[in-house]
């Protein structure tokens, strides 16, 4: 019996080679993907799969796991050069399950969350209603003002009021740059232990183009696979002892089993690849893409959420327009462009329907675009845009976006 995925199984074999076309020929802008290198899937389709290996490097419950404490031991090493801290935990599976390991470790059940609002440009895990953040906390949020950023003094007079134990600062819909700095006087002003979720902007941080939230947050997440560019995971991060062993303690045994070995590879290899000469160079350019995304957009008259961009994304507003972000993002769909709907301040629309959309420029610049092309396709965005219902003119832009995509073939196979 061959168990090559070909001949093993056709279903899968074709649907990877499908994913494998549609990324190729559509133009990928939504702000949290990106392409990662082979090296990094090569790591993920290891032997490493096959491997337990609970507990932490040279302290693992199972036997045979020299290897896996090599791999494991050089994920860390380079995670804490990568972001200049003392403690790295390469081991949660997701970005959520890095940040229910922070609560879970310095958190009691229905103590005080502060975090951005989910509408306004939070995550999920920021303590919104629907998530464990906010059903096994007290959670209360702060937003962004009406144009589009967020009001450090607002936050300070929120946080003296409602006093929380973890003030949350990060966010998954927010252009501009995060003031660390300005967060830590509000934690220090009410004794709140301050918590950044970097997993938007940790590929711009690690490349010195946003600010760190070392040495000002006490504990700081990110994923691994969005402007990072490596494989799906979390990772956990602290400059103190005492946070980073009850973090640890959290994930395992508290939250998770066996650790991804085969992931943690991978995260690894990214790591290597993140601390290259060429990840600089990469990160400004994911700036200046965006830049000229922001700038062509504003041009052809619209308006975007803070009238800008400091990151990798721009957000467009809708508001005061017949037609909603739902009904952007599948007209740019059609178009070959692949975006989402998102909320924006003084949202009116439901969170399925939005006023808005959100566009990154990460997984493009992996493929090598530059300032010119991106002026080309924030102009035929705006094509789109202007022409919502013209179904033949979003046919003929996707003939024209395919053609530009197979100038920057990013790979030559489906799986590595
Ligand atoms: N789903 C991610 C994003 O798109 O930003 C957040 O987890």
């Amino acid at each position: 019996m061959s168990y090559a995925m070909e001949t093993f199984d056709p279903e899968i074999f074709e649907a990877i080679n499908q994913e494998l076309e549609r990324q190729t020929n559509h133009l990928e802008m939504i702000a949290s993907e990106n392409f990662t290198i082979p090296a990094v899937m090569e790591a993920m389709g290891s032997v490493f799969t096959n491997k337990y290996a609970e507990g932490y490097p040279y302290k693992r419950y199972y036997g045979g796991c020299e290897h896996a404490d090599t791999v494991e031991q050089l994920a860390i090493d380079r995670a804490c050069e990568l972001f200049n801290c003392k403690f790295a935990n390469v081991q949660p599976h997701s970005g959520s399950q890095a940040n229910g390991a922070v609560y879970a470790a310095l958190l009691k059940p229905y103590d005080k969350i502060l975090g951005m609002d989910l509408s306004h440009g939070g995550h999920l895990t920021h303590g919104s209603k629907p998530s464990f953040s906010g059903k096994n906390y007290q959670s209360f949020t702060y937003g962004v003002e009406l144009d589009g950023y967020i009001n450090y003094d607002k936050v300070m007079e929120i946080a003296k009021t409602v006093q929380p134990k973890i003030i949350v600062c990060g966010a998954s819909a927010y252009a501009r740059e995060i003031d660390f700095k300005k967060f830590r006087d509000i934690a220090d002003e009410v004794g709140a232990i301050l918590f950044a979720d970097i997993a938007h902007i940790a590929g711009l941080v690690c490349a010195d183009e946003h600010m760190s939230p070392f040495p000002y947050a006490d504990v700081v997440t990110t994923t691994t696979h969005k402007t990072l560019a490596g494989p799906r995971g979390g990772m956990i991060m602290t400059n103190d002892e005492d946070i980073a062993k009850k973090i640890n303690s959290a994930i395992f045994p508290g939250l998770q089993g066996g650790p991804l070995v085969h992931v943690i590879a991978a995260k690894a290899v990214g790591f290597k690849y993140n601390l290259s000469d060429e990840w600089k160079t990469y990160a400004k350019q994911v700036k200046a893409n965006t830049k000229v995304l922001a700038d062509v957009l504003i041009k052809r008259g619209f308006d975007l959420v803070s009238n800008g961009t400091d990151n990798h994304l721009v957000l467009v507003s809708f508001v005061g327009k017949e037609f909603s972000g739902k009904d952007a993002d599948a007209a740019l769909g059609a178009a070959g462009i692949t975006v989402n709907k998102n909320t924006v301040p003084g949202e009116t629309r439901s969170p399925f329907v939005t006023s808005g959309i959100r566009v990154g420029a990460a997984a493009l610049t992996s493929r090598g675009m530059k300032e010119t092309e991106f002026e080309i396709i924030a102009n035929k965005m705006a094509d789109v845009l202007e022409n919502i219902e013209d179904s033949e003119l979003h046919a003929k832009i996707k003939d024209e976006m395919k053609e530009l995509a197979s100038k920057f073939v990013i790979y030559d196979k489906a799986i590595y």
